[in-house]
């Protein structure tokens, strides 16, 4: 893999750095991606499972899909992505680590400020006042744990059709239009309002970067696209920039 003298010297002399990533980072942890060739949505379409309205029709199924889901996450370990990352946030003067990822995987690496625009799986939340709590498990087709409001506790995740918190959105929009290099790293940008950040950046005079196994929608229109695996090009990236090598 090789960078562009360019893009080294940017981020020698960057101030500001925002990341913006999505389930590609996660992959190579074993986190099945949402719209790739094994992706979640393949057996299930997103709309009846990660809404509002699917919960409410069938509580147990879509309980059943997040412990599946909370399942796979509790076996997996962060990879050498998500540490690059977490030594990244040390390295550079102000760093904004913004995911579309639920897993908290950034944060088990070491990430200490992570703004987490559709929530964390581990964690539950009341569907009808909002009251958070931590895990609560469901036994498969058990009762639905209620909150002391009467409603049902689903998962503290942001379902299609539901608001982003508003203080975590506006943190991600200020990040973008400030930084001097934006990265956007394993995600399709297709999910919005989180795929508008990369070419907010770009309007607002950031150097927009994009790591991906493939092409995407925003790539034509990035300065530099880095196709390959995140866990593979972040810690390379360490290393020419830094001279520090993750891998011990
Ligand atoms: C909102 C949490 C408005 C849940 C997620 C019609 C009806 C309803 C809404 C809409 C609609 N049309 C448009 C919308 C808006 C909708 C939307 O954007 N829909 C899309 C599908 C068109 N957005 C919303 O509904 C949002 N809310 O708009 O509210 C509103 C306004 C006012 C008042 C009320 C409401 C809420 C969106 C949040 C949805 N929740 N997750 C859960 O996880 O169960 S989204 C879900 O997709 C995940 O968070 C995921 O992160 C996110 C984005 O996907 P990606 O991360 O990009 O993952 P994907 O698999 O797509 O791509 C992986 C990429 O990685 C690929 O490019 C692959 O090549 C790459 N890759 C793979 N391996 C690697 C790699 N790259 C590098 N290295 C590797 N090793
Ligand atoms: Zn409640």
């Amino acid at each position: 893999m090789c960078f562009s003298e360019i893009l080294i010297q940017k981020i020698k002399t960057a101030n500001r750095i925002a990341v913006l990533t999505g389930a590609g980072i996660s992959a190579e942890s074993g986190v099945p991606t949402f719209r790739g060739k094994d992706g979640l949505w393949k057996k299930f379409r997103p709309e009846e499972l990660a809404t509002y309205e699917a919960f409410m029709r069938n509580p147990n199924l879509v309980w059943e899909w997040y412990n599946y889901r909370r399942k796979i996450i509790s076996e997996v370990n962060p990879n050498p992505g998500h540490f690059a990352l977490a030594s990244m946030e040390r390295l550079v003067p102000e760093f904004f680590l913004i995911t579309q990822n639920v897993d908290g995987l950034h944060q088990r690496a070491g990430s200490l400020n992570v703004l987490e625009l559709h929530g964390n799986i581990m964690r539950s939340r009341c569907v009808k006042c909002g009251k958070k709590s931590c895990t609560v498990n469901i036994e498969e087709k058990g009762e639905i744990p209620r909150c002391e409001c009467g409603g049902l506790m689903g998962p503290d995740v942001v379902w299609f059709g539901e608001m982003l918190p508003q203080d975590v959105l506006r943190n991600a929009f200020n990040a973008a239009e400030k930084c001097d290099i934006f990265f956007s790293i394993g995600t399709s940008t297709v999910v919005q309002p989180a795929a508008s950040l990369p070419m907010v950046a770009k309007r607002t005079g950031a150097f927009v970067v994009e790591i991906n196994v493939e092409p995407t929608v925003i790539s034509e229109n990035v300065d530099e696209t880095l196709i390959g695996m995140s866990g593979k090009i972040l810690p390379k990236l360490l290393k020419k920039v830094w001279d520090i090598d993750i891998s011990k």
